[in-house]
């Protein structure tokens, strides 16, 4: 490598936390312009009596009233609660095409939607509209399609549950399951792959499991960016010698090296924990392979012991009495063949033998994973085969042991649970038909892919966001784009402006909301609301700052107000009278879900409670009332990414950013400032095309689209450590090469961590 490096990309030699994260917290304050009152507001994340913290779903150590400090938790809060706004004299001030030339920070950096606004094509701008009159518009053009059908209604996962499942109600109410949502581009593999292998679409662990697992395996997450309160857990872990497995094909420095900003002697004596045990930097999209491998290793240990007289490997107890399915599977290891196994992981049979060992040798091991693992085109796949790692030694089910998927956003889980889905079951429509009176249509309805495809077709003429930045969250940005474009109606409930909003169509509304900080005062006074984390916890959430304007409302009574306007008090529901009190909606969440029994009481129990997991305690609903072996058929690699030019993308989240919302430019732990327009890459991929560390490049997405349309210009190479045939980039900015029809067929998911590309010197 060169020294002279390209322009704000350094060496980090630091390890991940530590003093540079109480630094970037303070930078952040500051820049929010709240730096007194943004203090007290970070000692109630999180806090029995406080709010939920909208960094993450990652669950709250029990019985902890100590502030546990969070770097990207406390940036997710002041960007929150900022004392910036973007009112009346912003949008009277700039127009949407000046808007548009904006970057994704500076639109969503203006601050605080603080009234609803309008968009007027003759002034293009966003002008002032009163509250009446925006349900009004709306009612006119939902009721004018026709069909409910040609509507969609997307959810992103910071909605509380009583926001969640009003919303629902109503587009039950209104006809359609048109429910995309952030959990189809993100953990559908998980809610569509462990059903059919353990009877849950949920992880099985409780944070006090970590404390009892004697390993503990990761795949394809990065917690100390996406999940820092993890890192507590991780660093705990590996301080009691517990090792602690990580297959990625970054070298992430969290999971290298942690310096607990809790810890006094790490942070007095700038010393750090070692976190991995082992790093395998396996190939993008090589975990089916690996796995795979694991389980050929375990297997074959398991041979090696019975052959010796001993017990062998497996959980034979375990698998006779809770599983089906094992033969199938070691058939299909068996036929797997090493050669394959390690020319598509990129890993050796040594290095896959000496995790299996590690493995065999715990008796409790977790298993975490992220969205190295389900944004892929065998996304379902690689979900199902984790299970059956686990499953092999009966991992499931028992103290210190089970499956983590780390999910993303804070509610993402819990606005399934209360009836987000595209797919209602019978549970559900029946559960509604008890509590509301009426059976909701059972046809399936629209994910994320399903509903952007119909609105570029033109079938979908309505979208109805609940939060989140749709646009640029979905693969293909220009088809994308485009479409959003042509739609009737485009209805954005939302605390900042984003790009989403300036996809204008023929009507195009903003409605302001509250977020998790504000206080939330309806008819019968302040009001909490309810989350749900990663390991199935459901607690209350109170918001107690002053709302960032007068016309600003909570979710819920937005919902309501679209929901009077058009359809009245269809099937009697009373709107006013359930939002007045959301102890209301809590009780109708109870009558259509019996899980929340007691709901209102027990969510007033310090800490929440814990939604019944079945196969936390070995009861498993799927159909053959066992848990499953699965096999996935072909890890061969797709014919589009074996292209001998190709070079297969995934694409990450910086250290500065939450999802598309992006708090800064730095990328500080990969040794990124102040810029996010590189794409990292193996030195001997660079010398192949006759490139080298800095070049300026063109990025092409291989695909069907003959426009051409899936390209990135004049971006930076930078030479990284990252297998050959892999490179990196940021999210949401790669997903200009990412083709719509590139997604798990199982499940949906976009397969945003495998894009096959080619690169060459920048044109212009
Ligand atoms: N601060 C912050 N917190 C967040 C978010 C945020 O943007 N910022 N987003 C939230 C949301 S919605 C989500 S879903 C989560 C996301 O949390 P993560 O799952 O950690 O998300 P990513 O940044 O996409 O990182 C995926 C990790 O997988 C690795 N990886 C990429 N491809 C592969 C592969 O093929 N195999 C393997 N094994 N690994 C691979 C990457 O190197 C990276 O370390 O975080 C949530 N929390
Ligand atoms: N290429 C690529 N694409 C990806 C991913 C990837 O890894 N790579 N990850 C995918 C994943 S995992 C996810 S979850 C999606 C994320 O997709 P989304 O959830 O749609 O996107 P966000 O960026 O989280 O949404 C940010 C916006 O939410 C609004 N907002 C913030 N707080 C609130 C609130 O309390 N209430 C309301 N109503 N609005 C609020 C603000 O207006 C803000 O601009 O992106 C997906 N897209
Ligand atoms: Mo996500």
């Amino acid at each position: 490598m060169t020294e002279q490096r390209p322009e704000g990309i350094e060496k980090y030699d630091h390890p991940a936390g530590g003093w540079d994260a109480l630094k970037a917290v303070a930078k952040t304050l500051a820049h929010q312009q709240i730096v007194a009152q943004g203090t007290m507001t970070l000692l109630k994340a999180n806090q029995p009596e406080g709010f939920d913290c909208p960094g993450c779903a990652w669950p709250d150590p029990k019985h902890t009233s100590s502030f546990e400090f969070c770097e990207n938790g406390a940036k997710a809060i002041t960007w929150e609660s900022t004392a910036k706004r973007s009112g009346p004299e912003f949008f009277a001030q700039h127009t949407v095409s000046e808007l548009w030339q904006w970057t994704d920070h500076k639109l969503e950096d203006a601050g605080r939607l603080t009234l609803p606004l309008h968009y007027k094509a003759e002034s293009d701008r966003y002008e002032p509209i009163a509250w009446d009159d925006a349900f009004r518009l709306i009612a006119q053009e939902l009721n004018k399609l026709g069909d409910p059908d040609m509507a969609e209604f997307y959810t992103s996962g910071r909605a509380s549950n009583e926001a969640a499942f009003l919303y629902q109600l109503f587009v039950r109410a209104f006809g359609t399951n048109n429910f995309p949502d952030c959990s189809n581009m993100c953990h559908e593999a998980t809610s569509v792959g462990l059903p059919k292998s353990i009877g849950v679409g949920k992880g099985t662990v409780t944070l006090e499991d970590f404390d009892h697992a004697d390993a503990i395996f990761s795949f394809g997450h990065n917690p100390g960016t996406n999940h820092p309160r993890m890192m507590t857990t991780l660093h705990n872990a590996a301080k009691r010698g517990v090792p602690i497995v990580v297959f990625n094909p970054l070298k992430e420095r969290a999971l290298e090296r942690f310096a607990a900003p809790q810890d006094p002697i790490e942070m007095a004596t700038l010393s750090s924990t070692p976190i991995a045990s082992a790093y395998y930097q396996l190939r993008t999209g090589g975990d089916l392979a690996a796995l795979k491998g694991i389980m050929k290793a375990v297997f074959q240990m398991d041979a090696e012991s019975l052959d010796a007289g001993g017990a062998g490997a497996l959980d034979r107890a375990f698998i006779e009495q809770h599983t089906s399915g094992l033969d199938v599977l070691r058939s299909d290891i068996d036929a797997t063949s090493w050669d394959t196994i390690c020319s598509v992981s990129g890993l050796t049979r040594e290095a896959l033998e000496s995790a299996a060992r590690v493995y065999v040798n715990a008796s409790n091991v977790i298993i975490c994973y992220g969205m190295g693992i389900t944004q892929h085109a065998k996304g379902t796949s690689n979900v199902q085969q984790i299970a059956n790692l686990l499953l092999l030694r009966g991992n499931m089910g028992r103290q210190g042991a089970g499956i983590a998927p780390i999910r993303g956003h804070s509610n993402v889980q819990g606005d399934r649970t209360v009836g987000i889905t595209e797919i209602p079951n019978k549970a559900l429509l029946d559960g509604m038909e008890r509590a509301f009176g009426f059976r909701p249509s059972a046809e399936k309805g629209h994910n994320a892919i399903e509903a952007v495809e119909a609105i570029i077709a033109g079938k979908s003429r309505a979208l109805i966001c609940l939060g989140g930045n749709l646009a640029v969250a979905m693969s293909d940005t220009a088809a994308t784009f485009e479409g959003m474009r042509k739609l009737d109606l485009a209805v954005h409930i939302a605390t900042k402006l984003n790009r989403s909003h300036l996809l204008t169509a023929r009507t195009s509304l903003i409605l302001p909301c509250f977020g998790r900080t504000d206080l939330d005062t309806q008819a019968s006074g302040p009001q909490a609301v309810t989350v749900e984390d990663s390991m199935s916890m459901v607690h209350a959430s109170r918001g107690f700052l002053k709302p960032p304007g007068e016309l600003v409302r909570s979710e819920p009574a937005i919902i309501a107000g679209i929901a009077k306007a058009t359809i009245g008090n269809r099937h009697g529901i009373d709107w006013d009278w359930l939002i007045a009190d959301y102890d209301r909606i809590r009780d109708k969440i109870e009558e259509v879900f019996p899980d929340f029994r007691d709901f209102n009481s027990r969510v007033r129990v310090k800490g929440g409670f814990r939604l019944d997991v079945a196969a936390s305690f070995r009861r498993w609903n799927t159909e053959s009332g066992k848990a499953n072996f699965l096999v996935a058929t072909g890890i061969e690699e797709d014919p589009l990414i074996s292209n001998p030019d190709a070079l297969v993308l995934t694409t990450i989240r910086s250290h500065d950013q939450y999802n598309t919302t992006i708090y800064g430019m730095d990328d500080r732990y990969r040794g990124v400032f102040g810029r996010r327009d590189v794409i990292f890459m193996n030195r001997q991929d660079l010398a192949e095309r006759g490139l080298k560390d800095g070049d300026r490049i063109d990025i092409h997405g291989i695909a069907k689209d003959s426009e051409g349309r899936h390209l990135v210009q004049g971006f930076t190479a930078v030479e990284y450590d990252i297998p050959k045939g892999s490179a990196a980039g940021y999210y949401p900015e790669m997903n200009a090469v990412v083709a719509l029809d590139r997604y798990d067929r199982l499940s949906g998911t976009p397969s945003y961590k495998g894009v096959p590309i080619t690169v060459s010197a920048a044109a212009v």
